[in-house]
């Protein structure tokens, strides 16, 4: 036990509020309703929250939780200050020190249930310095990229893989790319060690440089998931994209090349959202065939963002709605052409998906699916359109 610590703390970490996706919506405060009448059945003591669902609804969700409070932002710093009793009931914008965080040598003993997973969770950097318009990653880890050492990334991918045999990794960056330059590094790191590992990643759909797309499929890259968003020029304006089409069109290209399989994920139906905005962004993927086209429909809105700010003003969210329950912007407030307009394109091009379409986390197909593909990402298994 350390001085001055409370040993008879709880601390609880919320992930999710909800699939965000559009119409076939799964809200999960009901079961974090059930998960924290159980805790306080075996323990008296406080409960703290933490968590991304936690840092979007910091109030909102210790209310409805009657938690004790909790911490936002990083959970290495924020669970030490919450323990010293630090900062009242909600502890806001906790931010630790990225040269020492990590994955325990523990892990295994910890959370045993780690032995059974086959990709890994990785991560690099946190923070995100682009203010896209619907987006709560730079409220959630901080407008700041914050690095990791790149030799403390390769340690815990070797410790990864060569005391528990895992071999195929999720960067969970928000952006891999988002400093290019520290992506490189950790890279070179990779291939220097000779690593045999493999890993997916997200990207943003620009790069500098298109040679870096080989450094990163050298380091074992195999599948990319571009942040794409739409092939409109007027909504990346809209969504506040900081790339254009033709920079899309040069990552997508240069990723082929360097025969990293890739993943465009959409969000249609933003401010301004149209017929021909949606061709375009049709005709941009049919014209770069990737693997995979993901394609949420509707914007789930979050506290904090410019996409609150619009759907207040157009009147699409009831006052005193804190937005802790899901609520959606569909331009033009009605969501029948956009539904109908996404299934007909999905419907006739085999690498189109549609999270929002039904409840997949019901259904057996992705269940078969990964059982046959047992690593990575499930929409490698697409046939490209
Ligand atoms: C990578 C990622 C994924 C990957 C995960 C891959 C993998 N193998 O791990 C994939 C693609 C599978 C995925 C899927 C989904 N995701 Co996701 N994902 C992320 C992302 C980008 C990073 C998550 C991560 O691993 N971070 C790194 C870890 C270390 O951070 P962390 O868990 O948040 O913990 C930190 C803090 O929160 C805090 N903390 C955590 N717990 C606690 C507890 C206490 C007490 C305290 C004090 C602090 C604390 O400390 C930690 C260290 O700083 C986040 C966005 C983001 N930038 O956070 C979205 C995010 C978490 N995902 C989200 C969603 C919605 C989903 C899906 C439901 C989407 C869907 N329709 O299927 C699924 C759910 C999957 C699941 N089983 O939970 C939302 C959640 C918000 C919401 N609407 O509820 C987020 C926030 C994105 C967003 N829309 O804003 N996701
Ligand atoms: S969508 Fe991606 S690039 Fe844009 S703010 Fe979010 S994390 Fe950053």
């Amino acid at each position: 036990m350390i001085a001055g610590f409370r040993p008879d703390v709880v601390g609880l970490s919320v992930r999710n509020l909800d699939n965000a996706a559009y119409p076939a919506t799964r809200c999960y405060l009901p079961e974090h309703i059930e998960l924290m009448r159980a805790v306080r059945e075996m323990s008296r003591a406080p409960v703290f929250l933490g968590g991304s669902a936690f840092s979007i609804s910091p109030e909102g969700l210790t209310r409805l939780l009657s938690a004790d409070g909790g911490a936002t932002g990083d959970g290495e710093d924020g669970m030490v200050r919450l323990c010293r009793g630090e900062g009242g009931r909600i502890l806001h914008g906790a931010l630790a020190d990225l040269g020492s965080v990590g994955v325990p040598r523990e892990i295994a003993e910890i959370f045993p249930g780690f032995r059974g997973y086959r990709t890994i969770g990785v991560q690099t950097t946190r923070g995100c310095p682009f203010r896209c318009l619907y987006c709560t990653y730079p409220l959630l880890e901080g407008r700041v990229v914050r690095t990791r050492p790149p030799e403390a990334v390769a340690d815990e991918l070797a410790f990864f893989r060569r005391v528990h045999g895992k071999q195929d990794f999720f960067f969970v960056d928000s952006a891999f790319n988002a400093d290019q330059a520290h992506m490189a590094r950790v890279c070179e790191e990779i291939v220097a060690r000779r690593l045999p590992i493999r890993f997916s990643c997200y990207l943003e759909p620009k790069m500098s440089d298109g040679s870096l797309f080989g450094l990163l499929a050298r380091a074992g890259c195999v599948a990319a998931d571009f942040g794409t968003d739409t092939g409109s020029p007027a909504m990346l304006r809209s969504l506040g994209k900081g790339f254009s089409i033709d920079e899309i069109r040069a990552a997508s290209l240069a990723c082929r090349k360097a025969g990293i399989d890739a993943c465009h994920s959409l969000i249609l139906g933003g401010p301004g959202e149209n017929f021909e905005t949606l061709r375009e962004t049709v005709r941009l993927m049919d014209e770069l065939r990737p693997r995979a086209v993901v394609a949420m429909t509707g914007i789930r809105v979050y506290p904090g963002t410019g996409m609150e700010s619009i759907a207040r003003e157009e009147g699409g969210i009831p006052p005193g709605d804190d937005l802790l329950f899901p609520r959606f912007y569909l331009a033009g407030g009605d969501p029948g052409w956009l539904m109908r307009q996404a299934k007909e394109i999905a419907s006739s091009r085999r690498n189109w998906f549609l999270p929002g379409e039904r409840m997949w986390s019901f259904a057996i197909g992705p269940r078969l699916l990964r059982y046959f593909h047992r690593n990575g990402p499930l929409w490698r298994t697409f046939r490209p359109g």
